[in-house]
């Protein structure tokens, strides 16, 4: 695997740990995505993985979410590429027949509230420094259907409308409060912690436990795969406008402003 992320499998227990190690935010770039994609991949086939846990490397921060700068500035054939990928990820991680938990151990906006959101459980490191939300509009984009999809089977619909409206992005409190994550612990305790629930959720029988979640998944799994081309062009159609282009520019430079 890349430097990028690094994968600990556990032959004992059948977990594997996903750290995402891409500084300084592991932001979602179009060569990241390749790498969880292909990792994810070769997890997926090995019979004798059952379980992963997600978590960061970077102090701080779980993940920035989507690369800004694959989506500013660059060609519309970038773009194109760039949206397949996170399509990708998306549908691998949703659609997982293994047991995946979240170790939220930091800031998640947009992209990494939707990583975390594909998992079956949320565990969350209770800093009130941290956020996790999706913050789309707060750019000045929009939240894509399956975005959507993913954070209404989270915490439900009208959550999910005020959220997307304002941009929300949530405090851990906040987030526990409405079931955008599902517990929260100290800030060291959260990988142990992953560990521990991954226990529970091991001792139920693999098959049954699966076409359970895929019972509760498929329908929006197949909504983005019947659509994955319309999807990809609505998105490269909407981030190379000239508007859109300059709403994240602006907020690039808010995040530089914000840093001095
Ligand atoms: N993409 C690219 N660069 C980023 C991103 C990002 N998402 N986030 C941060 N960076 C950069 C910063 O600009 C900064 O760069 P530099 O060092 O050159 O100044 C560097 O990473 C470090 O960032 P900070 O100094 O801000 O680090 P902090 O530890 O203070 O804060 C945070 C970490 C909380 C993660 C903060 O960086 C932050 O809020 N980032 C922005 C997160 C965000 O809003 N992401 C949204 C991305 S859009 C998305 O994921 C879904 C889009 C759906 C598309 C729909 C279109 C149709």
């Amino acid at each position: 695997t890349s430097q990028k992320i690094k994968v600990d499998f556990d032959q004992s227990t059948g977990v594997a740990v996903m750290h995402m190690q891409s500084p300084p935010v592991n932001s979602l770039s179009l060569e990241f995505l390749t790498d969880v994609c292909i990792a994810l991949e070769k997890l997926e086939m090995d019979k004798s993985c059952r379980g992963l846990v997600v978590t960061s490397s970077q102090p701080k921060v779980f993940s920035a979410g989507l690369d800004i700068l694959d989506m500013y500035g660059k060609s519309p054939e970038h773009c194109a590429e760039f949206w397949k990928a996170v399509q990708e990820m998306w549908l691998k991680f949703y659609g997982s027949n293994m047991i995946t938990i979240a170790a939220v151990n930091g800031s998640s906006p947009a992209g990494g509230c939707l990583l975390s959101m594909t998992c079956d459980y949320r565990i969350m490191a209770d800093n009130p420094r941290y956020s996790i939300g999706l913050n789309e509009t707060k750019l000045g984009i929009v939240a894509p259907f399956w975005f959507k999809d993913t954070m209404v089977n989270t915490v439900g619909h009208r959550a999910t409308e005020m959220a997307l409206q304002l941009g929300l992005l949530y405090s851990p409190a906040e987030a526990l409060k409405i079931g955008l994550v599902d517990q929260l612990v100290h800030e060291d305790q959260v990988l142990t912690t992953a560990t521990e629930t991954m226990t529970k959720w091991l001792a139920i029988p693999d098959h049954a436990r699966q076409l359970t979640k895929s019972m509760m998944r498929k329908p929006t799994i197949d909504k983005l795969a019947a659509n994955r081309e319309a999807d990809v062009n609505n998105f490269v159609k909407f981030i190379t406008k000239d508007s859109i282009q300059k709403s994240l520019g602006m907020y690039l430079e808010m995040l530089k402003r914000r840093k001095a």
